[in-house]
């Protein structure tokens, strides 16, 4: 997918790469994650989703949706967390985290394209409703500006059902979204190779995409001791030094709006 065009200065202005990101947002870890794993420097703008910095007629212009994150590399701008995963791994080769084979790229990119595409349905509907509902009301100030500055169908119904504009979520949208997410153990666990990874033999962006989201899962409840060889899995992702900057930053997400990434 193409860098879109923006009409942000702010944005078009920027050297180098620059992440829009929430600590504790899956899409954003997954791309955080990325970045560490390759040990590329950059630079972070912190974006408090439950504060809604990102509900701000200045991170429109960067986002159309209003949804972290969003890449910009040299003033091209970049949105939904798989596409920067594969822009990442396209400009930065090395190390690469592509399998060998067309089955398992195929797999690979089936697998990370699923974790953004499935991420309202299946994480974030399931999170919002066991967890992140109260905590991320909007004042009535917060949803004038919000359904002023948001377009998109998706975001507009997704954001109806819990600020008050819309039906309230159900017990039937929590089963539906539980389901869904079986659905996706279940498929995760049939993939999982004899070496543990999910698609090939080695750790790859599949494993990246779906490890952020694992957590939320985690975060909001969800008995994930179900599925032992799903643990065993997210363990090994757990075990890597750069997920630990991932994980650090989510149990304390940072109280400055822009950070320096050290490459490795
Ligand atoms: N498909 C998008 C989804 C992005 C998304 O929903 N991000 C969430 C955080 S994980 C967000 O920005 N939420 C704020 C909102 O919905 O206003 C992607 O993969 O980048």
């Amino acid at each position: 997918m193409p860098a879109i065009p923006t009409h942000s200065e702010e944005a078009a202005g920027l050297k180098g790469l620059h992440l829009f990101f929430a600590a504790q947002s899956a899409c954003s870890s997954r791309v955080r994650l990325l970045l560490a794993e390759k040990g590329i420097p950059w630079t972070g703008h912190h974006l408090d989703l439950l504060k809604k910095e990102n509900v701000d007629p200045a991170y429109f212009a960067i986002n159309p949706r209003g949804l972290v994150p969003t890449l910009v590399d040299d003033g091209q701008v970049v949105i939904e967390s798989a596409d920067i995963m594969f822009w990442l791994e396209r400009r930065f080769p090395e190390p690469g985290f592509t399998p060998e084979g067309p089955a398992d790229r195929a797999a690979m990119e089936e697998w990370v394209v699923r974790s953004a595409t499935d991420h309202v349905k299946a994480v974030k509907t399931y999170a919002y409703i066991r967890r992140n509902a109260k905590a991320a009301a909007k004042t009535a100030e917060e949803v004038e500006l919000y359904y002023r500055l948001q377009k998109d169908p998706e975001m507009l119904a997704f954001h109806a059902r819990h600020d008050g504009t819309g039906d309230p979520f159900t017990e039937q949208d929590l089963q539906a979204a539980a389901e869904l997410i079986e659905t996706l153990m279940a498929q995760m666990e049939a993939a999982i190779t004899a070496d543990g990874w999910l698609a090939g033999p080695a750790y790859s962006l599949a494993d990246m995409a779906w490890a952020a989201a694992w957590r939320t899962w985690e975060l909001a409840g969800y008995p994930l001791d179900r599925h032992p060889v799903l643990c065993a899995w997210f363990a090994r992702i757990a075990d890597r030094p750069a997920w630990r900057e991932i994980a650090r930053l989510w149990a304390e997400p940072p109280r400055e709006r822009v950070l320096q990434f050290a490459g490795a």
